[in-house]
């Protein structure tokens, strides 16, 4: 199979039944990159002047999403949360930490890190244990107010999570599955910064499948953790993408029809209504512990690692 793009029609590194096309390593690494810069601008994600903080867990799509960004000549740093999960974080913290010395740090980006151990006195499954809660909301809630907090502490513009197509549409599936209007209408490339104090949110890899981007990580020699959290097994999540897959498979660019096209009527939406990220953050108020957004008194973050503290002290 040849490049169906080059005019030297070179040999094809990855064929693209969606797109109806096969790309050879140049024109592949070309597309993605265009890929990428045509979700930014369509969503106004990003500005040349931007600072970016990139969440990255080890994995290829975050890598790759940080890689790309720096290629494309923004100005992208790094949070990694390690979250204690024994052998798995110990890898993927190397991961992480190898790229930025080797890669990131050549263009001048630094790598941040939260250890929750360090924090909360536990990883995140003895933590999860302690609060009685499941060990994935545990992990979300940490996750999300880091990445938060650091974002606004160090004043960063914007932050980047490396949600690529198969991710996004698997969340629509189990939004629309449950009929989970408030989620659906957060489900967006783009959520504009708050004035309460949530940072600007974007998703640069909505337009691309994990398929494309374990590909460009690999075209990149990018040296990712492959393995999956433990924790993972068994989600909802992995099955919506399994049923999709199988779709897929039967007629290529289902995924991106399915996304795109909510994509699209979320655009021209019936209500004229106020913004989406208003009508959800109305009601924020400060944490009366750390000032971060909170619907009342004290948030979540602050509750949990008060109660850890409690039963695990140190
Ligand atoms: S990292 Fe965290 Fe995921 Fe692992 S503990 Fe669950 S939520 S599965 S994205
Ligand atoms: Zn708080």
């Amino acid at each position: 199979m040849n490049c169906t793009k080059c005019p030297t029609s070179t040999r094809a590194v990855i064929g693209l039944p969606r797109h109806n096309a096969a790309f050879c390593k140049a024109c592949f690494i070309t597309f993605v990159h265009e890929q990428v810069a045509r979700a930014i601008k369509s969503f106004k994600m990003l500005s040349p002047e931007d600072r970016i903080l990139v969440a990255v867990s080890g994995g290829k799509d975050s890598l790759a999403l940080w890689h790309i960004l720096l290629t494309l000549g923004y100005r992208a740093d790094a949070l990694y949360v390690n979250l204690g999960i024994g052998s798995y974080s110990e890898e993927s913290h190397r991961k992480v930490r190898h790229y930025a010395d080797t890669v990131a740090a050549s263009y001048g980006a630094k790598l941040l890190v939260h250890v929750v151990e360090q924090e909360a006195g536990a990883g995140i499954r003895e933590l999860a244990t302690i609060l009685h809660r499941p060990t994935c909301s545990t992990c979300g809630t940490i996750k999300r107010y880091q990445f938060n907090r650091a974002a606004i502490e160090q004043e960063y513009d914007v932050m980047a999570t490396g949600h690529n197509l198969d991710d996004e549409a698997a969340r629509l599936l189990g939004n629309v599955l449950h009929w989970q209007n408030d989620y659906l209408d957060k489900q967006s490339p783009t959520l504009p910064a708050s004035v309460e104090g949530f940072a600007k949110k974007v998703k640069p890899l909505c337009r691309l499948s994990e398929r494309e981007i374990a590909a460009y990580a690999v075209v990149n020699r990018l040296d990712y953790i492959v393995e999956e959290c433990p924790m993972a097994k068994g989600s909802k999540m992995i099955l919506y993408k399994e049923v999709l897959n199988r779709l897929e498979t039967e007629s290529p660019g289902t995924k991106q029809r399915f996304y795109w096209g909510f994509l699209d009527k979320q655009a021209k939406p019936d209500e004229p209504a106020e913004s989406m990220a208003d009508k959800d953050q109305r009601t924020l108020v400060p944490c009366d512990s750390c000032g971060q957004p909170t619907t009342a008194g004290t948030c979540t973050y602050c509750k949990m690692m008060a109660k850890a503290k409690t039963a695990a002290p140190r």
